[in-house]
This record gives C-alpha cells, sequence and structure tokens, in this order.
C-alpha cells in the first residue's frame, strides 16, 4: 500500500515538473498522465519483474516508473539528452528499456497491441510458462483496427497477455461518445469470445488485483483478459494542447473530486497505515528527488550533432523475447 501510495506522488511530481520545464522552455513538450495514477501504480505492481514484458504507451511514466523503469531515463527522455535510451532522437516518454522487458513505445495508436500479442505469442511458442504480456492503450485506441487485429489473434491463439485500457473518456478533443456504439470498452472483448471487466480506476488496489488476476490466468494458459479502468485526464493531452477548449469546467471539477491521490492518501490514513505527517514527508522526498533528478540530468550531454543518422536504418537486431 505505502509503495502504491509513493509510486503515484512520483507520478504528480514527475508529471508537475514536466508541465513547468516545457513552460519554462526547457523541454519541448509534455504529456501529463495527472487522473492516471492509480491506474498506472496498481498496474505496474501486478507486473512481475525479470519476467514480464510491458508494451506501454504515451502516458505510461507511472507504469514504466512502477515497473523499474530509472526516473533519470524519464528525465534524459524529456531533456532529449544522449544519455537516453534513445539517444535523444524520440518524441518524449518514448523510451525501451530491454533489460527490465519494457519495450519501446510506438506513437503510432494501437501499434503496441499487435506488437504486445506478438510478443505473448512468442512467449507461449517457447513453452515459457510464467511470463506474461501486459498491454496498455487509452479508449480511442479501441477504435483503430489494429486493436481489432491484437484483441482477435490474442482471443483465438489464447496468448498470455493482458490488455489494460486506461479509459480517460477523452482522446484528444474526442469523446468516448464519439469513439464507440458502446462506450463500455470491457464489454467489447465478448465480441471476441474473452473476458472483460470494468474497474475503478482511481483505486490503486482494484487495478491492482484486477490485473494480477488477469495475468494469473493468462500465464495458466486462460487467454487474454480486457481490464478496463474508469479514470480521468485532469490535465490537457499534451501541453501542445488547451482542454478548456473542448470540455466544461464543470465536468473536470467534478471529476476532480475523486482524484486518486487524496482519495488513496485519506484510505491510508482512516485504515492506520500511515499519518498525515508520514504522507507530507513522502511528498517531500519524491519532490526533492524529482528535483535533483531534474538537475543532474539537465547537465547532460546533447547528441552530437553526427549522430543524426545513427538508428535511422535497422541493423543486426536481437529479437525481444
Ligand atoms: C494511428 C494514429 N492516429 C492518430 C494519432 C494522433 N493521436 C495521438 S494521441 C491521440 C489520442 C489517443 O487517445 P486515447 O487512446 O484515448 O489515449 P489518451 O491519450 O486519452 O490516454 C491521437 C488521436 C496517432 N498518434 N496515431
Amino acid at each position: 500500500m505505502v509503495a502504491l501510495l509513493r509510486n503515484m506522488l512520483l507520478q504528480r511530481a514527475v508529471d508537475t515538473r514536466g508541465f513547468q520545464l516545457n513552460r519554462q522552455g526547457k523541454i519541448g513538450i509534455a504529456m501529463g498522465s495527472e487522473g492516471h495514477e492509480a491506474v498506472q501504480a496498481g498496474a505496474g505492481m501486478a507486473f512481475v519483474r525479470g519476467k514480464d514484458v510491458l508494451y506501454p504507451y504515451y502516458r505510461n511514466t507511472g507504469i514504466l516508473l512502477a515497473c523499474g523503469f530509472e526516473l533519470a531515463g524519464v528525465f534524459r527522455s524529456q531533456f532529449a539528452r544522449a544519455t537516453d535510451t534513445t539517444g535523444g532522437r524520440s518524441i518524449i516518454n518514448h523510451v525501451t528499456d530491454k533489460a527490465k522487458g519494457i519495450a519501446s513505445i510506438s506513437s503510432i495508436i494501437a501499434s503496441q497491441c499487435t506488437h504486445a500479442v506478438g510478443a505473448a505469442y512468442a512467449i507461449m511458442y517457447h513453452g515459457e510458462r510464467d511470463r506474461a504480456v501486459l498491454c496498455t492503450f487509452g479508449e480511442g485506441a479501441t477504435s483503430e483496427g489494429e486493436w481489432h487485429e491484437a484483441v482477435n489473434f490474442a482471443a483465438i491463439h489464447r496468448v498470455p497477455v493482458v490488455f489494460l485500457c486506461e479509459n480517460n473518456q477523452w482522446a484528444i478533443s474526442t469523446h468516448i461518445s464519439k469513439q464507440m456504439g458502446n462506450p463500455n470498452v470491457a464489454e467489447h472483448a465478448a465480441g471476441y469470445g474473452f473476458e472483460g471487466i470494468r474497474i475503478d480506476g482511481f483505486d490503486p488496489v482494484a487495478v491492482y488485483l484486477a490485473v494480477k488476476r488477469a495475468r494469473k490466468k493468462a500465464v495458466s494458459g486462460g487467454g487474454p483478459t480486457l481490464v478496463e479502468a474508469l479514470c480521468y485526464r485532469f490535465l490537457s493531452h499534451t501541453t501542445d494542447d488547451d482542454e478548456r477548449t473542448y470540455r466544461t469546467r464543470e465536468e473536470v471539477a467534478q471529476q476532480r473530486a475523486n482524484d486518486p491521490v487524496p482519495r488513496f492518501e485519506r484510505r491510508l490514513i482512516d485504515a492506520g497505515v500511515l499519518t498525515t505527517e508520514q504522507i507530507e514527508s513522502m511528498r517531500k522526498e519524491v519532490t526533492q528527488l524529482v528535483n535533483t533528478t531534474t538537475d543532474i540530468v539537465e547537465d547532460e550531454p546533447l547528441p552530437a550533432p553526427e549522430t543524426l543518422y545513427t538508428n535511422v536504418y535497422a541493423g543486426p537486431s536481437e529479437p525481444w523475447i
């Protein structure tokens, strides 16, 4: 419970810093995940380090951190430094860490779903029993053909994958009502013949338990599960977007009233797990960590101009799985 809260506080501190750095003109763009903290902390905790493979999407800093990705790596990507896992050549958050089972993020919405299913098929093909793939995406991704191809293939071949939909109701300015005829994403799984469940994405424990159960099913040959976690994006899609142009202040305020971070803090205080003072000192600790890390990474070198064409064309490569 304490680790879940720490991850949630860290996500929020990273988010806040990203938006500040962008406004200071230090980074090109920032993508906030405020409102997704509980989904990401819970799902990350269900991920088994050293075994599982994560196919994340761009709004997943929290899951990356919860799966063991280095905090400095997040800022190396934001600052586009040479030390970044892509050598400072990708758009922010498109990091990767093969040793930790964190696959590279693809900007093409839903393309990670086919990649994830391919990786899960490889795990099955090699007869590996206690490994699963966690594949995350927003509800907007479910309108893409590639999403349907991925879930269909996964269902037919019963591959060990957990699909986690972070349903925040908005795909940039497109509301879910303009995205699908049936706004219950979990129910879409039934059409493909596998289980879909809908959970409260503002509750990290509910997410942890659902993803953990789906993982257990996946590794024991039970095939995929679609976990739909209901959450909300409190900030703009990115710093290049202005959410005030397409949604009402009332709607945002209503969702804010249910903010997963203070809600989980209150739960831990009420249960006697932590005191208000302990939470405050944890908040200070993560903020300090973010400040120090930002300073260190900012001083790291930018990619050298002569590396401009490095990794542009595929060379010899090793398979992920
Ligand atoms: C195939 C494709 N179409 C459109 C885009 C542009 N785009 C980037 S993010 C985004 C919204 C996706 O929304 P959703 O999947 O709900 O995730 P969220 O950002 O809300 O977490 C779109 C349309 C893209 N990157 N790829």
